[in-house]
């Protein structure tokens, strides 16, 4: 292309050569016209090779623009790629944890199954612990029971805080599971057992029939942990919508439930809350919002650098104050006579 465009500028400067020989003789023979004619022809050229030289610009850079906008993609893509690798590590990462602790589990029971004579009722996990002697922590079946009604549900079990026995009701830590749901989902549960879950509000009206201990551990993004444990704590039937019944309060973390009690549980489509706001769709949570917190253990998990100044972070005021998202939450409860 600029060889054809140098060989075009050649022919004009040979054109122009051709026709300055002919002024000289034109000169010669006294003709005036000469010095105007020559200096057009001049500029005519100059002109053309401004405007070759202002296409030749043009083209350089839109070649440059094009090129820019390809890295930028590249870029785009790159980092695209670079989180999906970082999910499929968090993923494997976990199945990896949940496969060894299925081994260590029929590790257990094998070695325990001979000596098992109880057959006592098995609805949480404190009677795994007590009646069938399991004392490690992870997920366990509770078969269904046809004389307690209820079916078979998979829990969390913590076998060792404060003498173990805790069925977890409720965890924050991997931040990939929305707690922005509905009705229907906060009934019957969601998540991941291992991971991120609420077991549902059914389920934890039916664990909590008996009188309950409820305990909330906590976890800030400094690494500091912090806990609020309720002496009774108990959950009604979905047709008094959930509502929340607790007293007892020890602990270190503050009484950020208190506000909460004797309140309705309420979800993004079922306002319940005491307030003429929706605190559900404002705190993106479903929860037993008053007016609308104190505490927010089901807002948006927020990752560290993007966890403060949230009020629909996972907040407990009592520690943190209303814009501070902590990094872990486990909600468990026991049964106020469970005997390790
Ligand atoms: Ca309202």
């Amino acid at each position: 292309m600029f060889k054809q465009r140098r060989a075009s500028l050649r022919k004009q400067d040979r054109a122009w050569v051709r026709s300055s020989n002919f002024t000289e003789s034109q000169e010669e023979t006294g003709t005036s016209e000469a010095p105007k004619s020559q200096c057009c022809i001049e500029v005519r050229s100059l002109k053309v090779q401004v405007a070759n030289l202002t296409s030749i610009l043009d083209e350089m850079s839109h070649k440059q623009e094009t090129e820019l906008m390809s890295v930028f993609r590249q870029i785009m893509e790159l980092d695209k790629q670079n989180r999906q690798q970082e999910a499929r590590v968090t993923e494997a990462e976990s199945k990896y944890s949940e496969i060894n602790n299925r081994v260590e589990i029929m590790q257990l029971q094998t070695l325990q199954s001979a000596t098992q004579t109880s057959s006592d009722a098995i609805y949480d996990c404190s009677s795994l612990l007590n009646s069938k002697n399991y004392k490690i922590s992870g997920e366990y079946k509770l078969p269904k029971d046809e004389f307690l009604g209820t079916p078979e549900l998979s829990v969390f079990c913590d076998m060792e805080t404060n003498g173990g026995g805790w069925t977890l009701i409720q965890r924050r830590k991997v931040g990939l599971t929305s707690f922005n749901q509905d009705w229907k989902q906060y009934k019957n549960g969601f998540g991941s057992i291992r991971g991120d879950f609420w077991l549902g509000n059914d389920n934890i009206f039916r664990l909590t029939r008996q009188p309950t201990v409820l305990r909330i551990e906590m976890e800030d993004w400094e690494g500091q942990r912090r806990y609020a444990e309720y002496g009774f704590f108990t959950v009604s039937n979905e047709l008094n919508s959930y509502k929340l019944f607790l007293a007892n309060y020890s602990g270190n973390a503050g009484d950020s439930l208190r506000y909460h009690n004797n309140t309705n549980f309420s979800t993004m489509n079922k306002d319940n809350d005491k307030c003429v706001d929706h605190c559900a769709s404002m705190r993106k949570g479903g929860y037993w919002y008053n007016c609308c917190t104190d505490s927010n253990l089901n807002g948006v998990f927020y990752r560290y650098g993007q966890h403060t100044k949230k009020s629909d972070g996972i907040n407990w005021y009592g520690w943190h104050g209303s814009n501070y998202s902590l990094k872990k939450v486990e909600m468990k409860i026991r049964p106020v006579d469970f005997q390790p």
